[in-house]
């Protein structure tokens, strides 16, 4: 395990807050090639480099990041009608999702957190967040579900953190962040919380911990059923 600290992050902690995307399930990819096709449809390439641009971003403002990739100027009007297929595309992929999908470690995490008594919430740019716990059969393991259904304020915006915070009853700082976006490890800390920074080490800003993933955090005497 990197770490910044070897320390476990919820010893102290009452609450965790997932991100969804990047953290809990990679739907990046499905992201991807919903974008992709927009964009070949606008006529210009979108790259998986460019598909980074747009990990823990909303919905509204990854267009604008694409159509400022592809050049291409549109009205209100335009955009909805983009956006509105581009989640149809999207949608079509999560519909073919499974429990299989799920990252390494992260429902023997949540599952483990929640044995030790610690209370749990999801705290997601996305609008589909609901569905994706859904689908992957993990819904029950949260004790609240803060998505972009919720908050008027996308990430680095704290809101989403800050009402997740308020959702499980407890005070921000008695609150650590799990994330895989810089976007939200700002919101995290603009939220006066700690963040476990999931990825690689460089594109991590200044997260307190760093771990390549949610199996990091999996020990050997968790148990089977747990995993
Ligand atoms: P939707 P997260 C984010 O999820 C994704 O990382 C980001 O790429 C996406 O644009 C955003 O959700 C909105 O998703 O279109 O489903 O509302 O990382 O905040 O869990
Ligand atoms: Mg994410």
């Amino acid at each position: 395990m990197e770490a910044r600290s070897m320390l476990d992050p919820m010893h102290l902690a009452r609450g965790a807050i997932f991100d969804l995307d990047g953290v809990i399930v990679d739907t990046a990819r499905y992201h991807y090639l919903a974008w992709r096709r927009l964009a070949c449809e606008l006529g210009f390439a979108f790259t998986l480099a460019d598909n980074e641009r747009l990990k823990g971003v909303s919905r509204v403002r990854s267009l604008e990041i694409l159509l400022a990739i592809g050049g291409v100027a549109a009205d209100e009007v335009q955009r909805s009608e983009w956006l509105k297929r581009k989640n149809e595309w999207y949608l079509a992929h999560i519909a073919t999702m499974t429990e299989a999908e799920i990252l390494p470690g992260a429902r023997g995490y949540l599952r483990q957190l929640r044995q030790r008594g610690r209370k749990i919430a999801l705290g997601s740019a996305s609008k589909n967040a609901p569905l994706i716990l859904d689908r992957l059969g993990i819904a029950g393991l949260f004790d609240a579900v803060v998505d972009g259904n919720k908050v008027a304020q996308a990430k680095p915006d704290p809101e989403v953190f800050l009402r997740a915070a308020d959702e499980l009853g407890l005070p921000p700082s008695d609150c650590v962040v799990f994330e895989d976006a810089m976007a939200g490890i700002v919101a995290a800390h603009r939220a006066g919380m700690k963040v476990v920074g999931i990825g690689e080490a460089g594109a991590l800003g200044d997260a307190e911990w760093i771990v390549p993933g949610l199996h990091a955090f999996v020990t050997p005497e968790m148990s089977a059923s747990m995993l």
